[in-house]
Order: structure tokens, then sequence, then C-alpha cells
């Protein structure tokens, strides 16, 4: 039997979990050498995303907002991964990356404008709570969990074929593994070196379905090596780890050396979307400990204990953002919604003749509800 002596890709790396610092804020090895002024915009995009999660949440319950998926305590993982990308880079997510939107220059304002779907929103009121902005070249996410891998590898692909210094990273949850479109993409990206950064965001539920009935395999990172993509395995509730780890696939990606997979190990605290109540199906003390271990806590400790942030600066920073997010949430829900004939643009460049039927019939319709006294939105 021939056994190969050397795998060429880490199998501990994608079995061992790796973290910069502990839950409560030390740092547990080496420190990355980060400048003052990025840990600082690290925090600060986390809790604007944090801020504007609870928004999303509240503007449900007051009917203002179709659905939202909550991110809370999954901060760190999809700021960190998207701070090592390049402008000119693109970004695939899933549904629970506000943190990413906000990392890649998408505002409070045009997050909002999306979930109210207003006058100025940029998806012109497609699929609830899937964001995407061409100005920030963020693709929104499809309906179908994980149909957005393959068009990440697609995406890399043609940036390499066509000789674009670009990296593409998609996000994609624990659940998303068991379609066949991560194997697919794993599979291509991997054979054909694609600049593609993979990140898996294992909250440790799909839904109401655990990790453990999800696969039999010890971790998801390991499911790169058996596609020859390095697969890192790493404290996702760790800004910094997920930061260093992310930076180093997108420099290897960018030399074209081909994708990485790495897992980042986290917990969503929240219900999967408004739509669910997660006490259903999992234990308030399995949610209390996790709690203990989110991102935002933890990472203010360190920055504390190393005097990167003073007494008071971290209350002072949330403060601020909350005023600013209560503004914008404040003018948004005073804009005007979308009109109703947006259903019907965006298909076509010229519109065919049966949807200018459709056209008319419908401010036919809107004509009529009007005069009799219907109330149309
Ligand atoms: C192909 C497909 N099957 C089922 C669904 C319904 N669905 C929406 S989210 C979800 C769970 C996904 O879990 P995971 O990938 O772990 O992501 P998370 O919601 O935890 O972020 C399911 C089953 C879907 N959107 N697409
Ligand atoms: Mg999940």
């Amino acid at each position: 039997m021939e056994v190969l002596e050397e795998p060429p890709i880490s199998l501990d790396k994608a079995l061992k979990m790796y973290r910069v610092i502990d839950e409560d804020g030390n740092p547990v090895g080496p420190e990355p050498s980060i400048p003052d002024k990025l840990l600082i915009d690290m925090y600060t995009y986390m809790v604007r995303a944090r801020i504007l999660d609870s928004w999303l949440l509240k503007l449900q319950r007051m009917g203002r907002v179709a659905l939202h998926a909550p991110n809370k305590g999954q901060e760190a993982a999809s700021v960190g991964a998207t701070l090592a990308l390049e402008g000119r880079d693109w970004l695939f997510p899933s549904y629970r990356e506000l943190g990413a939107l906000l990392v890649r220059g998408m505002s409070e304002e045009e997050i909002l404008d999306r979930a109210l779907t207003t006058i100025d929103d940029p998806l012109k009121g497609s699929d609830f709570a899937i964001y995407g902005h061409r100005k920030y070249n963020i693709v929104p996410a499809p309906v179908p969990v994980a149909n957005q891998l393959p068009h990440a590898v697609g995406a890399a692909l043609a940036a390499k074929i066509m000789g674009d210094d670009i990296v593409t990273m998609t996000f994609f949850g624990d659940g998303s593994t068991s379609r066949g479109d991560f194997h697919a993409a794993l599979n291509f990206a991997g054979v054909f070196k694609a600049p593609v950064v993979f990140v898996n965001q294992n909250n440790q539920w799909a839904i109401s379905v655990p990790v453990k009935r999800q696969t039999a395999a010890p971790t998801i990172a390991v499911k790169g090596v058996a596609y020859g993509v390095p697969g890192i395995r790493v404290d996702g509730n760790d800004v910094l780890a997920v930061y260093t780890t992310a930076l180093e696939a997108v420099d290897r990606a960018r030399r074209g050396e081909g994708p990485t997979l790495i897992e980042a190990v986290t917990y969503r605290l929240g219900p999967h979307t408004t739509a669910d109540d997660p006490d259903r199906y999992r234990s308030r003390s399995e949610v209390e400990e996790w709690e203990r271990r989110e991102p935002i806590r933890r990472f203010r400790l360190y920055l504390e204990k190393k005097g990167i942030l003073g007494p008071g600066d971290a209350e002072e920073i949330y403060r601020t953002w909350e005023s600013r997010i209560e503004e914008t949430v404040v003018k948004v829900l005073d804009k005007p919604p979308l009109p109703p004939e947006v259903i019907l643009e965006d298909v076509y460049s010229k519109p065919t003749w049966n949807l200018v039927e459709q056209m008319r019939e419908l401010e036919e319709s809107i004509k009529l509800l009007k005069e009799l006294g219907v109330e149309v939105e």
C-alpha cells in the first residue's frame, strides 16, 4: 500500500482551533502586529453591526421590515474576514453579514433603505434579508443556501483568466456545507486554483439542526483538505484570529496559490430569523455559555488591557454610533416607499409588449384603488 509520506496540506490547522485571545481578552500566544487605528476600526465596525442588528430586529417587530436574520454574536467573523480584502475584490455574502457590508463601505442608511425597501433601495425591493450593492462589489446572496459558492468560484476564475488582480470571498453557514454546491465549489476551486476565500460561519445551528447532525466530520475545515484546499479552523469570536487568517488566505489567493477554507467557530446568539423561536430546540444554558464568549466584550477587554482604549472610550464609541444610527433610522422611516412599477423593471433592457401591458394594467388598478379610497403603498 502506498501512503503519502508528507501530506501537502496541514491537517493540524484543520483540526485544531487557532485563537489569539481567550474569552477574557488575554493573549494566548504571539500577537499579530496591527496598527492601533485598525484595531479601533475593527472594534467600531463590530459595535456598528451590533447596534444596526438590534434596530433591524425592532423594525421587524414594528412591522416595518419583512424579515431579519439576526447577527448577534457573529460580528467578529464577518468584520475580521472582510477587513482582509481590498476595495477591488468581490464579496459574495450570505444573509448574516451586516459587519461585512459595513466594512465594504455600505452605510447604515443604504442597509436600512434595503431592509425597509424605501425609494432608495439599491436592490429595488427584491428578496427580503438579502443585501448587496454594485458600488461596493457586493453580490446579493441567492435565497437557496450555498448557491453563492460556485458564483464566487466562477468570478474568481474569470478574474484569473482575465489577468485581473482580484480575490473573491464568500460566506456561508455550517448547514450550507451539506449542499452539493459547497462540494462542487471547493472541488473546482481546488483543481483550478481559483483566487477565492471560503469563510464558513460555523454558528452551531442550521435553524433547528445542530452541527453534529449536519456532518460526522470532526470539523468543517477538514473538508477542504480532501479537495486540496487548505482548511483552517479559527475561533470565530476572536476578531484577531479571523483577521490574521483571512489576511494570509487573501494574500495566498492573490499570489496565485489558490483557495483557502476558513472555518470560523462561532454561535448565533439570536433566533435564526425573526420567524423562528430557538427556545423550542436549544437550552438557555447553552446560549448563556456562548454569551460569555461573545466577540465584542472580549475584544474590548483586550483593547483596554493593552491601553489602546482608555477608560470610557468603549462607552463613547457605543454612544456615538447609537445616536448616529438612531438618527439614520428616523430619516429612513420618513422616506417614501418604492413605487409599485419597479416589480416590472430590470428584467429586459427594453420591456417586452406583455410587460408594457402589465404595467398599464397595474397603473389602472392603482388608480381605481385610490378612487375607492384604498391606501396603496
Ligand atoms: C437549498 C435551501 N434549502 C433550504 C433552505 C431553507 N433554509 C434557509 S436558511 C437555512 C439554514 C442554513 O443554515 P446555515 O447554513 O448553518 O446558516 P445560518 O442560518 O446558521 O447562518 C435553511 C435550511 C434554503 N434557503 N435553501
Ligand atoms: Mg449555521
